[in-house]
């Protein structure tokens, strides 16, 4: 989308079949309240490595950089939300420093299954994984993250849907196996937002309409979750 002299001045366009909202709602799955942060969270790490870890999240993120970030994110329900401001710890370098050396993850190891603690989970491809723009991410907009975005740690990568940005994180488990994805609305191994990979079966038109559909009932059960 070109930009005129007097227009706003940055306007880009969205990724194929989405919708800029001006919000960022609590979407997803879950039509339960945010699960209750414990007093000491833990990350784990466990699967196929020769040392299984539970760290702190203390701990985890003692010697790593912290990175802020300025990302778009997109539910493939075909919402978008624009220039969040995400502030955490790379992935990659987590893996490289912490479960690498730490845990020792096997030689075949292709994905991790990323766990919420409300029982959310997605698979991850290492080549996902380990892309520039992926956050353990703690901080959203300068505040910590609250429940509705996934306190207190979350899993933000800005490439893929928001179905592999795991809220709540508390478990990741190294696996040398992709599991066979669901037949309904089920979980692309990439979901790369770019290629518009939002089922591993279904064509992104029809599943586009279908997404569109349901956003004002999911709005709804997330929103009535969240009331006190
Ligand atoms: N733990 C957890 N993570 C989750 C979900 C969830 O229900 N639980 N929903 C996913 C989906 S489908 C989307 S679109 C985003 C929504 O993130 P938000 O609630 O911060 O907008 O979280 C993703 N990660
Ligand atoms: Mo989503």
């Amino acid at each position: 989308m070109a930009s005129t002299s007097n227009g706003p001045a940055v306007r880009r366009d969205l990724p194929p079949g989405q919708r800029r909202r001006d919000d960022f709602p609590r979407f997803g799955k879950s039509s339960l309240p945010p699960p209750r942060v414990p007093d000491d969270p833990v990350l784990a790490v466990t699967g196929a490595v020769e040392h299984e870890l539970r760290l702190p999240l203390g701990e985890l993120i003692q010697g790593l950089t912290r990175v802020d970030q300025i990302a778009d994110f997109h539910c493939v329900a075909t919402w978008s939300a624009t220039g969040l401001h995400w502030s955490g710890f790379s992935f990659r370098q987590f893996w490289g420093q912490v479960v690498v050396p730490h845990c020792r993850p096997v030689d075949d190891a292709i994905a991790v299954i990323a766990r919420g603690a409300d029982g959310w989970r997605a698979v991850i491809d290492l080549r996902d994984a380990l892309a520039d723009d992926v956050l353990l991410a703690d901080r959203l907009d300068g505040r910590p993250l609250d429940g509705t975005h996934g306190a207190p740690l979350r899993y933000v990568s800005p490439g893929q849907y928001g179905y592999k940005n795991v809220k709540h994180l508390v478990g990741l488990e190294v696996t040398r196996a992709f599991p066979k994805p669901g037949l309904v609305l089920g979980e692309h191994r990439r979901a790369r937002v770019a290629f518009e990979e939002r089922d591993p079966w279904m064509d992104p038109r029809p599943y586009r309409l279908i997404g569109r559909a349901l956003i004002p009932l999911v709005l709804r059960l997330n929103r009535r979750s969240t009331r006190t």
